[in-house]
C-alpha cells in the first residue's frame, strides 16, 4: 500500500500567482507550479519539482506555462435589470449631472420600469449577456443586487434570476438586497414608510425563502438618509443577515462609519469618504471596494482617499459596480485596468482586490480568494507573460481556461 495522493485533476506546468496575504512579492508567484484538486477543493500546490512522489491524478492539465490565480470575484454588481441607459449618457455629455437625471424622474427609476415590465424570462435573457461577459474573465464568483424594483414581486424576480444564474452555469452567485435604492414612485413623500416597508415585510419575507445572502442601500442625498439606513440595518440583524452600504459615492453622509458601527462587510464608492470614516472602518474591519467604472463613467474628479485608506490598512476590494446608470461596464478586467490609471492602484494591489479582498467583501475569505490548499478549487488560467498584464492593457481578455469547484470549463461558455 502506498500513501501518494490520488488525486481529481492537477495542472502541471503553470506559474502560480496565489495571492496569499502574506506573500512579500505581492502575488504570491510560484513559478513553473503546479496544483492538484480533490473533492473540489485545492489539495496541493507547490513548485512542480515538490510534488509527492508517485502522486497520481485521475485528469492531468498541461498548463504549457500559463499564469493561474484565484477565480476573480466581482464583489459589487447590479447586473439583473432590464432595460438600457445610453439617452442618459447622451444628456450627462450635454451636461445635465446624474443627480439631476435622478430628480426628474430617470436614473435609477428608468430601469425600475424598465425591470418591472420583465418578466422572468426576459430579465433572464436581458441579463445572460453580461454575466457571460464576466465568467468570460475568469470571473468564479459575482455578487448580485436586487434594488430595480422596489416592491416585492419584481425584487423577488431579480433575486431569483440571480440565483438562477449560480445554479445553471459554473459560477458561485451571492444576492443582496438593495430594496433601499430609490424611493419608488408609489411612496413619493413617504420615505419612512417604504423604510418600514422594506424592514416589516419585503426583507423579512425574501429571507424566508433563502434568497438573500446580504443587506445594502444607497445612503445618499437622492437615496436614504443614515437613520433610514440604520433601521434597515437592525433589521438585517435580526435575520442575521451581514450588511454593506453605498457609502459617500456622491456626499459625505458619514454611510461608512454608520456600516463600520454595524460590523458591516463593505462600504463601496468612498469618494467622499471622510479621516473619521476610515478611522471607523479600520476598528471594524470593514472592507473598502472601489469602483472605479462608476467613477469613469460619470467623469468624478474627487478621488477616493486611497492612499489614506492604504496607509490605515483598509483592505481595498475592486469590483465592476456593473450597472445600467453609472457603470455600464460588464468587465472586471476593464475595473481593474481603471482601478491603476484612474485610483493609482498597483496592479498587485488590484488583482488582490479582485481575489482575497473581495472574498472578504463577501464573508468568504475562508473560502475563495487565494489558491490555498483547503479552498475551493476556483482558478482562471491566463495567456500573459506577468501578472500585472491583467491591468495593464483595457478591453483585451487573454483568459484562456476557467476552474469553479474544481471543473475545467472554457471560458466561453459556448466552446
Ligand atoms: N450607486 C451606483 O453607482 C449605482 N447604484 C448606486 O446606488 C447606480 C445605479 C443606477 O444608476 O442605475
Ligand atoms: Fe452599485
Amino acid at each position: 500500500m502506498s500513501d501518494a495522493p490520488r488525486w481529481d485533476a492537477l495542472w502541471l506546468d503553470v506559474q502560480l500567482a496565489t495571492m496569499a496575504g502574506d506573500a512579500p512579492d505581492g502575488y504570491g508567484t510560484i513559478r513553473d507550479g503546479a496544483i492538484a484538486v480533490r473533492d473540489g477543493r485545492i489539495a496541493w500546490l507547490g513548485p512542480r519539482t515538490a510534488l509527492p512522489a508517485g502522486a497520481e491524478a485521475a485528469e492531468v492539465h498541461e498548463g504549457r506555462g500559463r499564469w493561474l490565480t484565484p477565480g476573480l470575484i466581482d464583489c459589487h454588481t447590479h447586473v439583473v435589470y432590464a432595460g438600457n441607459r445610453s439617452d442618459e449618457f447622451e444628456a450627462r455629455l450635454e451636461g445635465a449631472s446624474y443627480e439631476e437625471i435622478a430628480r426628474r424622474g430617470g436614473g435609477i427609476l428608468s430601469t425600475v420600469r424598465a425591470t418591472r415590465a420583465a418578466g422572468k424570462e426576459a430579465l433572464h435573457a436581458a441579463s445572460l449577456p453580461r454575466v457571460l461577459n464576466l465568467l468570460a474573465e475568469g470571473v468564479t464568483t459575482l455578487e448580485i443586487k436586487s434594488g430595480y424594483g422596489l416592491e416585492p414581486d419584481t425584487e423577488a424576480r431579480m433575486l431569483r434570476v440571480a440565483r438562477g444564474f449560480g445554479r445553471r452555469l459554473p459560477l458561485r452567485v451571492r444576492t443582496t438586497f438593495l430594496g433601499a435604492h430609490a424611493l419608488p414612485p408609489e411612496y413619493a413623500g413617504r420615505a419612512d414608510d417604504y423604510v418600514a416597508l422594506l424592514c416589516d415585510h419585503m426583507l423579512p419575507a425574501l429571507a424566508q425563502e433563502g434568497l438573500v445572502d446580504a443587506v445594502d442601500a444607497f445612503c445618499e442625498r437622492i437615496g436614504f438618509t443614515p437613520a433610514q439606513t440604520a433601521r434597515l440595518f437592525d433589521a438585517a440583524a435580526r435575520l442575521g443577515l451581514p450588511v454593506k452600504l453605498h457609502a459617500e459615492q456622491l456626499s459625505d453622509q458619514g454611510g461608512a462609519a454608520l456600516v463600520a458601527r454595524h460590523r458591516g462587510l463593505s462600504a463601496d464608492h468612498l469618494e467622499w469618504l471622510s479621516p473619521a470614516g476610515i478611522a471607523a472602518m479600520v476598528e471594524a474591519g470593514t472592507v473598502a471596494v472601489l469602483l472605479p467604472g462608476a467613477f469613469h463613467f460619470l467623469r468624478e474628479t474627487r478621488l477616493p482617499p486611497i492612499e489614506a485608506l492604504r496607509d490605515a490598512g483598509v483592505p481595498l476590494a475592486v469590483a465592476s459596480d456593473c450597472n445600467p446608470g453609472t457603470s455600464p461596464m460588464p468587465s472586471l478586467l476593464a475595473a481593474l485596468s481603471l482601478a491603476c490609471t484612474l485610483f493609482r492602484l498597483r496592479p498587485r494591489e488590484a488583482l488582490a482586490g479582485a481575489t482575497r479582498h473581495a472574498a472578504a467583501a463577501l464573508g468568504l475569505a475562508h473560502e475563495i480568494g487565494t489558491l490555498e490548499v483547503g479552498k475551493a478549487a476556483d482558478f482562471a488560467l491566463w495567456d500573459i507573460e506577468r501578472p500585472a498584464e491583467l491591468c495593464a492593457t483595457l478591453g483585451f481578455n487573454p483568459c484562456s481556461e476557467v476552474v469553479v469547484g474544481g471543473r475545467a470549463r472554457s471560458p466561453r461558455l459556448a466552446d
